[in-house]
């Protein structure tokens, strides 16, 4: 068994005691854990189980653990077969299709005998679910509709940015240190850091490729060789991507790595242009074609330069006005002054205020939020108005212990089904700095769903609208679950936080990069601030502050126009 056919094996369980309902959330909520530690595990994890060392693996104690090698050995374990034996698979498949949680797939399969996807859309379709205990004829046509979603979905399989990144460069980091290997660099998609990925592109400069080939076919990650060539290999790894590696001549290094970050789009222009000039472009080089004299770039930059060109960031190459439009100063990761989402244990998050504010400290900040979620969350441990009041004193005691960053008292409230706020506006009135976001019913309809955020969005009290769309490209547990956002009228928010002075926030967390690229340099054409903020329920998640970095650069984002790359001071007036 492969570490994704373990990994689904756990999400399986765990959805399927989730629809039992006998279980304890947080056992279950420890096989999800698990399955999502071992779906993102760089290694096989048979020779891991085979010297008894599963347990290394954060994530999994020893109840765990007995199960995977019982697993490995067997092919399955006491358990897995109860449950395989009380819960048809069908039943559990439904749960991938939107609005369809765990109670209600229950509902359907014991009190309308529905088994199948295929049966539930034959029973929307005619009529046999409205009737059931909280499903009326709206709810009905919307899982019809839902199935095909899913179906279509299930056609779409790259990866997303959050889990090609760390493997790409876990291997990039292996092949740099061969012998004779000079330059090593990600490419493609991945190094304009898309927020999807088709398959991973890794370049290497050296003299000699076979021994880069044999290091690169061996890695641990690695699978399956699908084909090796003399300049190139191809690798399936065991999370299931495809990794093509290209190792070229040191000497066409700057050529190789323009040609391989692509875009295709980006490349074809560039190619006009240099033609324009009286050059072909190439993998290798530049050639002057009027007497065939190849100029050899040793960097990137140079074959802009060469061209006339500013150098333009991966981020840009899209075909989307890199070539029309003046290149800006764009943001930098080293810009970033501060992180305004993070929780606390104070509600879901894993670490104390302090233990968070020593790790900002410790990369640098000057400020941080504490957003720990509002109290109609019920699952997030959200806060009552009196817990909040405990908080900020919790607040003002680590303010007091001179850490040299300056802790601010946020909430990230819950906009309510009905578009009101989970505090009353006195109570948002006490926070230093308020984020509204929609976690709950975001399968609203069209009109409705937007209305709820605009009218989140035109409370004076709101500062931050945060990750707007609720989406989630993966699934802790599940790197093939998805969720799609909710279908706002992006539009008309753009223009009500253009007009309110509202923040709107680019989540950096990978599940998310909500906003993400488009919409975000939607809302900076329109003139909106934005902030780019972790959500951070520990301090390792503060690291993914670069993935919105990203995004923000991907949507043309200058320091002027991002709230937390400003001063402390500057920010609290501006939100004044
Ligand atoms: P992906 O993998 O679908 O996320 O997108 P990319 O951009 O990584 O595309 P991929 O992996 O097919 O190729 C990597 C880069 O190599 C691509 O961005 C540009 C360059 N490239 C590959 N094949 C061609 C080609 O046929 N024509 C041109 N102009 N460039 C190519
Ligand atoms: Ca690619
Ligand atoms: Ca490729
Ligand atoms: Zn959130």
């Amino acid at each position: 068994m492969n570490n994704q056919e373990v990994a689904q094996t756990f999400s399986l369980l765990a959805d399927m005691l989730d629809i039992e309902g006998k279980e304890n959330r947080f056992a279950i909520l420890a096989y999800r854990r698990a399955a999502e530690q071992i779906a993102n595990l760089d290694r096989d994890i048979n020779p891991i189980a085979q010297a008894g060392e599963l347990r290394s693996i954060s994530g999994i104690g020893q109840a765990i653990a007995d199960k995977i090698t019982a697993l490995l050995n067997t092919g399955s374990f006491d358990l897995l077969d109860r449950m395989k034996h009380t819960i048809p698979a069908g039943v559990v498949e439904m749960l991938a299709v939107p609005d369809m949680g765990p109670k209600r797939v229950k509902l359907l399969w014991e009190q309308a005998g529905v088994t199948t996807v295929d049966e539930l859309e034959q029973a929307a379709r005619e009529g046999k679910l409205a009737g059931l205990p909280g499903i009326g004829p709206k709810l009905e046509t919307k899982i019809s509709a839902n199935i095909a979603v899913t179906k279509k979905r299930g056609a779409n399989d790259r990866t997303p940015l959050g889990l090609a990144y760390p493997l790409a460069h876990a291997m990039l980091k292996r092949l740099m240190v061969v012998d004779g290997v000079l330059r090593a660099s990600v490419a493609g998609s991945l190094r304009r850091m898309r927020e999807t990925i088709g398959d991973i592109d890794l370049l290497v400069a050296a003299e000699e490729a076979d021994p880069v080939m044999d290091v690169f076919g061996a890695l641990p990650q690695v699978a399956e060789v699908i084909a090796r060539g003399p300049t190139k290999s191809s690798v399936r790894l065991y999370t299931g991507q495809q990794v093509d590696l290209r190792v070229i001549q040191p000497q066409h290094w700057g050529a190789a790595l323009q040609y391989f970050t692509g875009s295709k789009d980006h490349n074809v222009r560039l190619r006009e242009i240099a033609l324009k000039k009286g050059y072909s472009l190439n993998e290798y080089s530049l050639t002057r074609v009027k007497d065939g004299k190849d100029f050899f770039c040793h960097e990137e930059r140079e074959v802009y330069e060469k061209l006339g060109l500013p150098f333009i960031p991966p981020e840009l190459r899209e075909d989307r006005g890199e070539f029309e439009r003046d290149i800006p100063q764009l943001i930098e990761l080293a810009d970033i002054r501060g992180d305004l989402q993070m929780h606390s244990t104070w509600s879901d998050g894993e670490y104390s205020i302090e233990a968070m504010a020593r790790a900002a400290k410790a990369k640098g900040y000057e400020y941080i939020l504490i957003t720990d979620h509002s109290q109609s969350l019920g699952v997030t441990n959200g806060l009552t108005p009196e817990r909040l009041k405990q908080q900020r004193k919790e607040i003002d005691a680590v303010n007091a212990l001179g850490l040299g960053i300056r802790v601010l008292q946020g909430s990230e409230v819950e906009i309510k089904a009905d578009g009101s706020l989970d505090y009353p506006d006195e109570v948002l009135a006490s926070l230093d700095i308020v984020l509204a976001s929609l976690h709950t019913s975001l399968r609203q309809e069209h009109d409705k769903v937007t209305q709820r955020a605009l009218s989140a969005i035109r409370n004076p009290h709101v500062d931050i609208f945060a990750h707007p769309t609720g989406r989630l490209n993966f699934e802790a547990g599940d790197p093939k679950k998805a969720r799609e956002g909710a279908d706002l009228d992006m539009e008309a928010i753009i223009a009500a936080c253009k007009e309110t002075g509202t923040i709107l926030e680019i989540n950096a967390s990978p599940e998310r990069l909500d906003l993400n690229d488009l919409n975000a340099r939607r809302a900076l054409d329109v003139g909106c601030t934005l902030v780019i903020s972790t959500d951070a329920h520990n301090p390792a998640m503060l690291n993914n502050i670069h993935y919105g970095v990203a995004m923000a650069r991907r949507a043309w984002a200058t320091v002027d126009r991002v709230v937390n790359t400003w001063p402390l001071e500057k920010l609290l007036d501006y939100l004044k």
